[in-house]
């Protein structure tokens, strides 16, 4: 835990030079901020949405899902996505019936810019882009995903703590801080959760609230109690957004999405792509820690989202997703000036532990890779009891070339279907949402604790188009392509979100 939590930026910091910041009443005219893709700012409670088909009783409990709903016109009109405001979404089912809740995370940041009535904040993670007043504040915004794990719902940002949500009102309870058992400022969106012990297993990148070349490792209890907790050298300061983890080891897939503590006094934009640098491949032994770390090497290219990994003797496989670009429709400039985004695949790199490097320079080994999903993906589930062991089934959302296709949204193209792919028999089937409809990340829901991997429901959320609102539509996991057992209507729109996740009824009446 070696890089000190720098002090407070002083008020008197020179602006980057960067645009000059604007007040504006207006959203910005570029697509993010247009149309369907426009922030809602919405709070709303709707009880009993309009149902079509029926929802099965046994769905008892809530969906959650994160978003990033930009509450005041940005400072700046380059404004990314990734930089709006965390609101939640919650459906909440009950013998049948459907209930709406939306609610922003009071954040810090929130409630300073809405004393102000006006946007305080500056550029994603670039505080000296911020308004004086608020150079040293926090700039969280809860917007990534939410989790529940020891008792808690949790809305996460990787670039600050995760704040505590009330998960029936969800009310803000404030920054939370694990009771001042993580040494860190920031924290993953992407925390993984043990179906076998309850632990969530965690980690932190540029924990000291700038960037830096540490990552932090975190173990903790079903009860909350952080029980382990490491650190570990990395090349560049990179973005690291999601990661592996199986029974017997840890993930981590470093692409050069660099970010630079001196750079970001004078350009706004937070990470950079630099092509001349490399990819890097860390495999951390959970059991002996991170004295035991081995680095791999790879082609260049970026980890977007991980569907699952598993450890087998020697050998271990990762299911993830991975672009050859950088992610520069939220980060434009790369060091080498414009290149052009390419989707993400899913792909099986399959590792033998026996090589691999003691130190990323004298990494040399790879990986055999293997594409599984021919047509463009991401945002994949699996059933959260097989997650870190090998699983059978996956889902994720996808572009097919025969479907209709909705206009580009704030992160590509919208996907127009939800694929099921079985990985015994290699099968892949799918539902499309149809004209002027797309999906959004699906959420896995077991039809019961004891049913086996896979039986259960996909809850996913669809972007109408041409009605201006949304659905939330609920699949047979196991025959997506016979459609959806029940439509829960949603009489407005939600802006398009990240992550989300399902909390069984009986654990929140507890
Ligand atoms: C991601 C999302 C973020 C972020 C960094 O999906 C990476 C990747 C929604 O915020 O801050
Ligand atoms: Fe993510």
């Amino acid at each position: 835990m070696g890089t000190p939590i720098p002090p407070p930026i002083p008020t008197t910091a020179p602006p980057a030079d960067v645009q000059e910041p604007q007040e504006r009443s207006q959203f910005p005219d570029t697509r993010i901020f247009k149309g369907f893709y426009a922030p809602s700012r919405i709070e709303a409670d709707v009880y009993d949405l309009e149902i079509e088909g029926r929802i099965p009783p046994e769905l008892s409990g809530a969906f959650y899902r994160n978003s990033a709903d930009t509450q005041y016109a940005p400072r700046f009109a380059d404004d990314n996505y990734i930089n709006g405001d965390g609101m939640i979404h919650m459906v909440r089912f009950d013998h049948g019936h459907a209930d709406l809740r939306t609610r922003y995370v009071r954040t810090q940041r929130f409630l300073l810019e809405r004393q102000a009535r006006k946007a305080l904040f500056g550029a994603y993670r670039n505080p000296y882009t911020a308004d004086p007043s608020v150079r040293a504040v926090d700039d969280g915004n809860a917007n990534t995903s939410v989790v529940w794990h020891a008792g808690r719902l949790l809305a996460l940002k990787e670039a600050a703590l995760p704040y505590e949500l009330d998960p029936v009102t969800l009310e803000t309870k404030g920054v939370f801080d694990f009771d001042g058992q993580i040494p860190g400022r920031t924290f993953t969106a992407h925390p993984k959760l043990d179906p076998r012990t309850g632990e969530m297993i965690a980690f932190a990148y540029n924990t000291s609230g700038r960037p830096d070349k540490e990552i932090h490792l975190y173990e903790i209890s079903a009860e909350g109690k952080v029980t382990r907790t490491q650190s570990f050298e990395v090349p560049y300061s990179a973005m690291v957004h999601d990661w592996l983890v199986t029974r017997e080891h840890f993930v981590f897939v470093l692409s050069p999405m660099i970010a630079d503590a001196e750079r970001m006094k004078t350009e706004a934009q937070y990470f950079m792509w630099d092509p001349e640098r490399s990819t890097h491949v860390a495999v951390v032994p959970r059991e002996e820690g991170v004295s035991g770390i081995r680095w791999f090497s790879s082609d260049l290219v970026m980890e977007t989202h991980t569907v699952n990994a598993w450890s087998s003797g020697d050998t271990l496989v990762a299911d993830h997703f991975v672009t050859t670009s950088g992610w520069y429709s939220q980060f434009p400039k790369t060091t080498v000036g414009p290149l052009r985004e390419a989707p993400s695949f899913l792909h099986r790199w399959t590792f033998d532990l026996t090589a691999g490097a003691a130190h990323w320079d004298d990494a040399r080994d790879t990986y055999a890779s293997e594409k599984l999903v021919e047509v463009p993906g991401e945002m994949p589930r699996v059933d959260p009891r097989v997650l870190m062991e090998r699983n059978r089934h996956a889902w994720l959302g996808a572009v097919q070339p025969n479907e209709p296709l909705c206009e580009w949204g704030p992160m590509g193209p919208p996907f127009n279907s939800i694929v099921h792919r079985d990985d015994h028999t290699g099968e892949q089937t799918y539902w499309a949402p149809g004209e002027q409809a797309a999906c959004e990340e699906p959420v896995f829901v077991p039809k019961s604790a004891e049913a086996g991997e896979g039986e259960g429901y996909l809850l996913v959320m669809v972007g109408r188009r041409d009605q201006n609102r949304n659905d939330l539509v609920v699949l047979d996991a196991l025959d997506v392509a016979a459609g959806p057992v029940a439509t829960v209507k949603i009489p407005f729109r939600l802006r398009d979100g990240f992550h989300g996740t399902w909390v069984p009824g009986t654990e929140l009446e507890r």
